[in-house]
């Protein structure tokens, strides 16, 4: 419910603002930012003349992707925006020292929920940790403006909350919970499974067709190994070795691939026997970054630290390919996979 704190600092935001004003609301693009740029805007778009929000990076997650298109969340680049027309800045979800290409500007409103560490000078400043996500403190404000979200502004919140809470799984208050149920009432389910599930483009089946031709199963071990090669991201090879993972005989699936520079290992497993974080470390925490826990793991060799094991690195692509993944394969065979 919306108690009189939230009104209050509603009032305070309203009075932030002018009836002339141009404001621009700048985000990092995850989906907790973006569901919350969109609630301000909603909030605020009949007391100013105009609200735009733009991005500092381009959204690259295919879910971010569907959530923008799908609920039809208008977003501009922020390299594309002319900053002068703007009478008033916001940051929500983030904070303005994040971003080198901030620097110099002043904001007028900051609303977030990550840790502070310095005063910042914006006329509104809402920034309170203890919430999992953005998402929830503009809820609130909604519920005290007494504004009924639409469908899609509803489910772009839930879908902010979720994700940044993980499902209530990382972190989560009473207070996240509560916007969650609020909002549930008013969500699109369709639209946000498919949100949810956008995690494939095209340009990704070709990876699928490669792993079926490629991955190596030991029944015995319940594992399934698969090295790609040369990978255009690295999320592919998560995507890969937790789509593996669904296999009902394998409890591990690990899918490596080299990413530019470097050689990433993604680790997936039942979490029943191995934890895969220490195995992933023990494996190739010496030359290389490791680490993860119980069902998840991942490593990241630089292709330099391989050369004491590799002898063709200075050699042919496809030699060099093909001893790397003698050496990753070799490595996870000592573990006993
Ligand atoms: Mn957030």
């Amino acid at each position: 419910m919306s108690n009189l704190k939230t009104r209050e600092k509603l009032k305070k935001l309203f009075d932030t603002l002018d009836a002339d004003d141009r404001l621009l609301i700048v985000i990092f693009p995850d989906p907790d930012a973006i569901a919350s740029a969109w609630a301000l805007k909603r909030l605020i778009r009949y007391k100013v003349q105009s609200v735009d929000i733009a991005a500092l990076r381009e959204t690259k997650r295919l879910d971010n992707l569907a959530m923008i298109r799908l609920l039809r969340i208008p977003i501009l680049r922020f390299e594309e925006c002319q900053i002068e027309i703007y009478t008033k800045l916001a940051i929500v979800d983030s904070q303005p020292h994040h971003f080198a290409e901030l620097e110099g500007l002043s904001f007028d409103i900051l609303i977030d929920h990550h840790p502070v560490d310095r005063e910042f000078d914006a006329a509104f400043q809402d920034i309170n940790p203890t919430y999992g996500a953005t998402a929830t403190i503009l809820t609130e404000y909604l519920r005290a403006a007494k504004i009924k979200p639409s469908t899609y502004l509803a489910t772009a919140l839930f879908y902010g909350i979720k994700t940044d809470t993980q499902n209530f799984v990382l972190r989560g208050i009473e207070k996240d919970i509560q916007a969650f149920r609020y909002l549930f009432n008013y969500i699109n389910q369709t639209i946000l499974r498919k949100i949810e599930t956008s995690e494939l483009s095209l340009k990704n089946l070709s990876y699928f067709k490669k792993a079926f031709n490629n991955m190596e199963v030991n029944l015995r071990r319940h594992r399934v190994f698969l090295f790609l090669g040369k990978v255009e991201s690295p999320d592919i090879c998560v995507i890969l070795a937790d789509f593996l993972l669904r296999i009902y005989e394998i409890s591990w699936s690990i899918v490596a691939g080299i990413y530019e520079e470097t050689v990433v290992i993604i680790f997936r497993s039942d979490g029943y026997r191995r934890d895969a974080g220490q195995l992933a470390t023990k494996a190739f925490g010496e030359i290389g970054k490791a680490g993860g826990h119980k069902e998840m793991a991942r490593a990241e060799i630089p292709l330099a630290n391989l050369s004491p094991f590799i002898s063709n690195l200075s050699r042919s692509k496809a030699k060099r390919i093909k001893e790397i993944k003698a050496y990753v394969k070799g490595r996870i065979k000592e573990m006993g996979l």
